[in-house]
């Protein structure tokens, strides 16, 4: 049997076998008699590399003989999820690998389950990071991703009496197949220290940095395997160790001891991922992170640009342009400034003009205290010469450009400074992302707008132009081909094969939305993916649900403004409803939350702990005969989400109207044909434009309107006093009810909706969120009607492939030219 033809490795199941059992025996030095899982899997990895290496030389070598523009994509995370399954889908061997596997007596998901995700992201930054990546391999594009090798991704999360506990993530304790070392690209990383002012042969002041510290910067370069496999870029991540360099003195002074404990001090730069999500920690070893990976990356840039192009610097911003994951990677700017000024002797205004041409930033949120800013003190104790650097950027930019917009104007000088003055000066990042940018972008219309008028109106008013937007995107080979087969399988029936590269052509089965036996065939596979996922939650919770209830899904991070507390309270005023009414007409439904609580937020985790209580009291009540359940899956995570999404029917998106840049669950979700219950936030708004408002289900507060709710002064008790359903629920966890003998337990809910003033106005979008939640019940029950939504959600989501958001990229930011690989 052939290979799925999407490969361009005509490669026979025979083959792959032989290549599998060769591997077993001499990449893994194992027998077929005696290999755990764990070897198959390994074995089935170094066989495909076979594959991945061949085109990742080619890929280098046509990079290198064009040597065309490139993308660095500098981002501290990269939410990568398995590898193998994606790879083999890729190369276009994924049949061939199974019935391998299968004449070698395993089950290629029980081989693929043996693979821990490669969890170096928080949430949806990381994994937009994970998704253009494969999209710009997919599209022949020279691009390289840039991060941390972490030791420990994002914590692995267990409960224990309902409540979150944060164990470390291990995902090469034992090595990985995926990565490759190179020592031979080792970058030194100087810190701490002093500023030295000299002069040199002809009189000019130079600065001179003596670091306090050295450490080096060892590359892991991750394959990064495009859909068809004619490119494969990769992915380097940088992991710190103690320079040899530095360390030799104190072994010449006899410190061994002393020597080591530098060692684990160097090691402790790429240990862990911070694992804050919207909140600024602002720590010395989170700073020295960003630092760390932005100094080795742009090292490994100018090293491979002055290889081509020795001392001529007039061609650098031709031929390279650096992407801001946020402002996390922001130092990268004055990084530059001071190889280009110290270490390349070039003079402050061509280096300027170099730099403002080369760098472009993203930014992912409006969030205030989302928003870095790093204590002048700390900055100047780190990175001392870096500080001079950006007092220099701020100087000529307040004094230039500022000054000559609104001459004589402090107050606006002080509102555009890269410092702001107070009890303790801080650093703003974004302000010197977008000084130090010729191209600033949002990642949804609406996020962008918000981010011109409401974040930036200044700088948008001073660089006309330089604002732009770029709708997030997911790429369908993963969270469609890959996560979904069975519903793939029907979409390469009906369209042909070509619909992973090209998501439009999915607007062809919209004309079988009214088709009963397609309606049938397209809910026969939601039913069958809905039975597996029973199955799932069985395992990991013990929990039973019907497969024919109503899957009602939210799957994020845990912040109050993503407002999982208001669904907490739907699923309160479900639960009375059928206690005061046994006969209460709802479709049977399960409530099902993936979402991890960043370590130090409280009220989080006080929010997971009430969702698991009120999931312990529902699941158990024989009154209400099974009709509400509600689960919370532990340690949520992207193979948790492959296996979730192609299950869902309801995808809750309900953020207040303004906090959520864009959203890419909501993408994923409405792809594999869930229903939107969201409000007009993100890229919901983009999403609902495109199937249609008929087919989602909008609720809420649009952004005019909670602004002017805000404005007005908002008060939550209005909300309480004049519905008393709502009251009902809200003094329900004032009671032991859900916690028994531990009355108060589930206070600090009610609280934060009441005394502390309900910020994301949960208790405003209640009774319209509830309203909304009826109407998706209502159109579930219209067998025929909740088909042909579903079938056009698909259908109509080709906008957010991540393809699309990559030549939209190149199109206004990057100006790449695609690479073709031999
Ligand atoms: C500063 C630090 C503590 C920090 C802040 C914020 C660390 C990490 C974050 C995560 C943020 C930036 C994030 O993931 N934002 C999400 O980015 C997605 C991709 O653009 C959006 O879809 C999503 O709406 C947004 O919340």
């Amino acid at each position: 049997k052939k290979a799925a033809p999407a490969s361009r490795f005509s490669l026979t199941t025979a083959e792959f076998k032989e290549s599998i059992l060769k591997h077993l025996h001499s990449t893994l030095g194992t027998d077929e008699n005696k290999a755990s899982n764990r070897a198959w899997a390994e074995a089935t990895a170094a066989a495909a590399n076979d594959f991945v290496y061949e085109r990742l030389r080619q890929t280098q070598k046509a990079h290198f003989e064009a040597d065309t523009r490139a993308v660095h994509y500098l981002s501290a995370e990269f939410l990568m999820g398995r590898l193998l399954s994606n790879n083999l889908h890729n190369l276009g061997v994924f049949e061939a690998a199974a019935d391998a596997l299968k004449e070698l007596g395993h089950d290629i998901s029980v081989i693929l389950d043996e693979e821990p995700d490669m969890a170096l992201g928080n949430g949806g930054l990381g994994r937009l990071a994970a998704c253009f990546i494969d999209s710009l391999a997919t599209l022949n594009y020279p691009a390289i991703g840039y991060g941390i090798h972490y030791e420990h991704g994002l914590f692995r999360q267990e409960f224990r009496d309902n409540r979150q506990i944060e164990r470390p993530d291990e995902w090469r304790e034992y090595g990985s197949p995926f990565e490759i070392c190179r020592p031979e690209s080792i970058q030194e990383v100087p810190l701490f220290g002093y500023v030295e002012t000299v002069f040199d042969e002809t009189g000019n002041m130079k600065k001179k940095w003596h670091p306090g510290r050295v450490i080096k910067g060892v590359p892991w370069d991750v394959p990064i395997v495009g859909f068809g496999a004619e490119t494969v870029n990769i992915l380097r991540l940088w992991e710190s160790r103690a320079s040899d360099f530095f360390n030799w003195d104190v072994f010449n002074a006899g410190g061994y001891v002393d020597s080591q404990a530098e060692n684990a001090e160097a090691e402790a730069v790429s240990k862990v991922l911070y694992p804050n999500d919207e909140t600024e920690a602002g720590k010395q070893l989170r700073l020295i992170q960003q630092y760390f990976f932005c100094a080795c990356s742009l090292k490994d840039i100018v090293r491979r640009y002055r290889r081509a192009h020795g001392d001529d610097w007039s061609k650098f911003a031709d031929q390279n342009v650096m992407q801001l994951n946020d402002t996390h990677p922001a130092v990268a700017i004055p990084e530059f400034m001071r190889l280009l000024v110290d270490e390349y002797d070039m003079n402050w205004d061509d280096a300027w003009k170099i730099s403002r041409s080369a760098f472009a930033y993203t930014n992912h949120t409006l969030l205030p205290e989302a928003l870095e800013k790093w204590d002048v003190y700390l900055f100047e104790r780190v990175l001392p010469r870096h500080l001079e650097i950006i007092y220099e950027i701020n100087r000529r930019f307040l004094n230039d450009e500022v000054e000559a917009k609104w001459p004589g104007n402090d107050e606006i000088k002080a509102k555009l400074s890269i410092i702001e003055e107070g009890d303790s000066r801080k650093v703003r990042m974004g302000h010197l992302s977008v000084i130090g940018s010729f191209k600033v972008n949002g990642v949804a219309q609406i996020h962008s707008e918000l981010v011109k008028k409401d974040l930036f109106p200044e700088y948008d008013a001073l660089f006309p132009g330089k604002f732009t937007n770029v709708t997030n995107g997911i790429t369908p080979r993963r969270w469609l081909k890959a996560c979904n087969p069975r519903l793939s399988a029907l979409l390469t029936e009906k369209v042909g094969e070509e619909w992973p590269r090209d998501l439009e052509l999915l607007r062809d089965i919209a004309k079988y939305a009214d088709d009963p036996a397609f309606q049938k065939e397209y809910m026969d596979i939601k039913l069958a993916n809905k039975v597996d996922m029973a199955a799932t939650i069985k395992e990991l919770t013990g929990v039973e649900v019907d497969p024919t209830a109503i899957f009602d899904v939210q799957i994020k991070r845990l912040h109050e403004y993503k407002r999982q507390q208001m669904n907490l309270l739907h699923i309160l005023a479900l639960y009375r409803r059928l206690l005061e009414n046994p006969d209460y007409d709802m479709h049977p439904r399960v409530v099902i939350f993936g979402s991890k609580a960043a370590p130090g937020y409280k009220l989080a985790k006080d929010i997971i702990y009430g969702i698991n209580c009120i999931a312990d009291k529902v699941n158990n009540d024989p009154r209400i005969k099974g009709k509400l359940k509600v689960v919370f899956l532990p340690n949520y995570r992207v193979t948790i989400a492959e296996k979730l999404i192609p299950a869902a029917d309801l995808s809750q998106q309900i953020s207040l109207a303004g906090f959520e840049a864009s959203g890419t669950g909501n993408m994923k979700l409405a792809l594999n044909g869930a229903l939107t219950v969201g409000t007009l936030d993100g890229a919901n708004i983009e999403i609902a434009e495109e199937a249609g408002e008929e087919h989602v289900c909008i609720f809420g507060m649009n952004v005019d309107e909670a602004q002017a709710l805000k404005a007005q002064g908002y008060n939550p008790w209005d909300y309480y006093y004049s519905n008393p359903e709502l009251k009902a629920i809200l003094d329900w966890l004032d009671t032991d009810y859900f916690t028994p003998g531990k009355p108060g337990e589930l206070s600090s809910i009610k609280r934060s909706l009441l005394d502390g003033g309900d910020p994301y106005m949960a208790l405003a979008d209640f009774e319209s969120y509830s309203d909304a939640h009826k109407r998706a019940d209502t159109r579930f029950r219209d067998k025929a009607g909740w088909a042909r939504s579903m079938i056009i959600n698909t259908a109509t989501m080709g906008k957010f492939n991540s393809d699309r958001s990559m030549e939209d990229y190149v199109r206004d930011i990057w100006k790449l030219t695609k690479c073709p690989v031999k």
